[in-house]
């Protein structure tokens, strides 16, 4: 297994829609076991393929204290959405920062698992919000573009200066 780099606002690769995966290969099994011990390394509770610089519909969450249960979502769909729930998110694309975003507090999405399997998930909380976080990334969306311009344009710089320092 292999850790892997993670992109950070503002790279502009952040902003690369995510094509359909056609048929899941072996090269995607490697890709998932990657980005969890990536996503568990970091630490954080979801990565989406767009934040490694992979362009395809992948992610993988686990909101368990003891990375007991990994979800890997193949092609992942929100097919219906209810509620309206505010909770401060943070980004492992956007360190050390964090705010305040308002999403639906319960979705059904469908996917296929790591082995095709088509799933279908109901889902509410912590794990309703991060599946919208990483679709978000798919789509070339950040939780910085639901602030204001000011915030966005402060973190933007407070990141860049980050950068140049490292
Ligand atoms: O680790 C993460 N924590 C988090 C907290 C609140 C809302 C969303 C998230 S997702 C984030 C990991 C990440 O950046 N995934 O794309
Ligand atoms: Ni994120």
């Amino acid at each position: 297994m292999a850790l892997l780099d993670i992109l950070c606002f503002p790279d502009e690769r952040l902003r690369t829609i995510a094509k359909r995966v056609e048929k899941i290969t072996s090269k995607h099994q490697r890709l998932l076991d990657d980005m969890l011990e990536t996503m568990y390394a970091a630490p954080g509770i979801g990565l989406a393929a767009t934040q490694i610089n992979v362009h395809e519909r992948i992610i993988v969450i686990d909101i368990s204290e003891d990375k007991s249960n990994p979800y890997c979502l193949i092609n992942p769909e929100v097919i219906s959405h209810s509620g309206k729930e505010k909770m401060e998110e943070g980004c492992l694309s956007v360190p050390e920062t964090y705010g305040e975003v308002e999403r639906a507090d319960s979705v059904v999405v469908k996917y296929w698992d790591r082995k095709g399997n088509e799933i279908r998930l109901e889902a509410d909380g912590l794990l309703a919000v991060c599946i919208q976080h990483e679709i978000d990334h798919l789509q070339g969306k950040l939780f910085v573009d639901y602030l204001s311009k000011l915030k966005r344009d402060r973190i933007r710089k407070k990141l860049v200066k980050q950068q140049r320092l490292m």
